[in-house]
């Protein structure tokens, strides 16, 4: 058997994929804003029902040209505004704000959905507090109500890092519409891929010019280069993978659902294991299959199972471990025991295979392992 991942890149079927590029051959047009690009663009603006959309190499430059294009920091030197964040998520949401020329303040999450917990994010607000950047961790919505009025209330930005949440509703609104900015990953590795790629979506019509002189040059035309902007467009390819791939997204959560109602029905009444919450007002997208692993009662550690897993062929991650503030590059300036349910977590957190390709028989098969720990 080959070994079963973490997940698999969603692909769209391979004569779909080849008639959609076969224009790019007659046409010699590769990147630099081409038909694909705009049609990509108007496609995935109706289908996240934004008013507006950039789209980027990847989500990392969508989340770090977003905090340039709202000129919260200075990206030639190190200022000391700061942005409130969560040290449970991937490296890119710090490193976005570390390359702006701004401080991370990291905000503990919350034990329940592992999201960061607004109810601490107050007393971190100082003087120089610009902006919040939380993030879906999971596809699990932050509490957007308490963080527009916190936002609202002190002057700052809200930047949401949903990267995990492409196609949720909250509430029966879609997650892109909140706050001044949500940025999207559609890296090979989520629910909604563009082999590389990612996306800023924005009320604020004058952001539109920037992000886009930001991630082109700032070249306005042939002869007028207007700002100096960085090079992060999205290609003809990757927009001609969303393309395919946007028509089968309610397939691929669809199949992901049942995945994720195997794991529970296997796993919900194991002592020691917490599953990912479910929220009533959340339409997810199962993008991941956290579990959390308490010694104490299951009887083995959450790297004992990793261990047991591996042995078996069977690789989940331990998405998010080590925390952000753990990182060596960070680790210096930051203490993890001030964020302790965040270390909590990201000591105990295991996440399972899930991709819509995962045969249920397989996920049967990762349970008994758990079931024999
Ligand atoms: N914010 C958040 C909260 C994020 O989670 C991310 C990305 C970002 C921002 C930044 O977005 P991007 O700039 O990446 O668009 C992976 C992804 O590379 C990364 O996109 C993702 N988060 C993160 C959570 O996971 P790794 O280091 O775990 O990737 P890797 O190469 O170990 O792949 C994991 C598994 O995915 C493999 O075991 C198999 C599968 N896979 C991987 C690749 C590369 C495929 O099936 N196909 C593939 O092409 O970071």
């Amino acid at each position: 058997m080959d070994k079963i991942l973490v997940t698999r890149s969603s692909m769209p079927p391979i004569d779909e994929f080849i008639d959609e590029i076969k224009e790019l051959w007659d046409s010699h047009w590769l990147t630099n804003m081409g038909v694909k690009h705009k049609q990509f663009q108007s496609e995935l603006r109706s289908y996240l029902g934004v008013k507006n959309i950039e789209l980027f190499t990847n989500g990392h430059m969508a989340l770090e040209l977003t905090l340039q294009a709202l000129g919260l920091g200075d990206v030639s030197k190190s200022s000391d505004y700061e942005v409130i964040t969560t040290p449970y998520t991937f490296a890119s949401t710090t490193h976005a704000i570390v390359r702006n020329g701004l401080k991370p303040v990291f905000c503990d999450i919350k034990q329940d959905n592992y999201t960061i917990d607004e109810d601490k994010i107050e007393a971190l607000i100082t003087d120089k507090t610009v902006a919040i950047m939380p993030v879906h961790v999971y596809g699990n919505i932050c509490n957007i109500e308490k963080i527009n009025d916190i936002a609202q209330k002190h002057n700052l930005k809200v930047i949401y890092d949903a990267a995990h949440s492409f196609g949720e509703r909250y509430k029966g609104v879609k997650v892109g519409t909140f706050g001044d900015v949500s940025c999207f990953s559609f890296h090979a590795t989520k629910v909604f891929n563009t082999i590389e790629g990612g996306a800023a979506c924005f009320n604020d019509d004058s952001l539109g010019q920037r992000l886009y002189d930001l991630k082109n040059f700032g070249i306005h035309d042939a002869e007028t280069v207007a700002a100096v902007g960085s090079n992060a467009k999205m290609n003809e390819f990757c927009a001609s993978m969303g393309i395919c791939n946007l028509r089968h997204i309610s397939e691929e959560i669809s199949k992901r659902k049942k995945v994720d109602e195997r794991y529970r029905q296997h796993l919900e009444k194991i002592d020691g294991i917490r599953l990912n919450p479910v929220d009533k007002d959340t339409e997810y997208n199962y993008a991941y299959f956290p579990i959390v692993i308490d010694e104490d009662k299951f009887g083995k550690s959450r790297d004992d199972v990793y261990e047991k897993l591996v042995s078996k062929d069977i690789i989940p991650r331990k998405y998010f471990y080590p925390l952000v503030n753990d990182f060596d590059c960070y680790k210096d300036k930051y203490d993890s025991s001030k964020t302790p349910v965040a270390k909590y977590v990201s000591d105990r957190v295991l996440a399972l295979p899930i991709y819509a390709g995962l045969e249920l028989s397989i996920v049967d098969d990762i349970c008994e392992i758990l079931g024999e720990c």
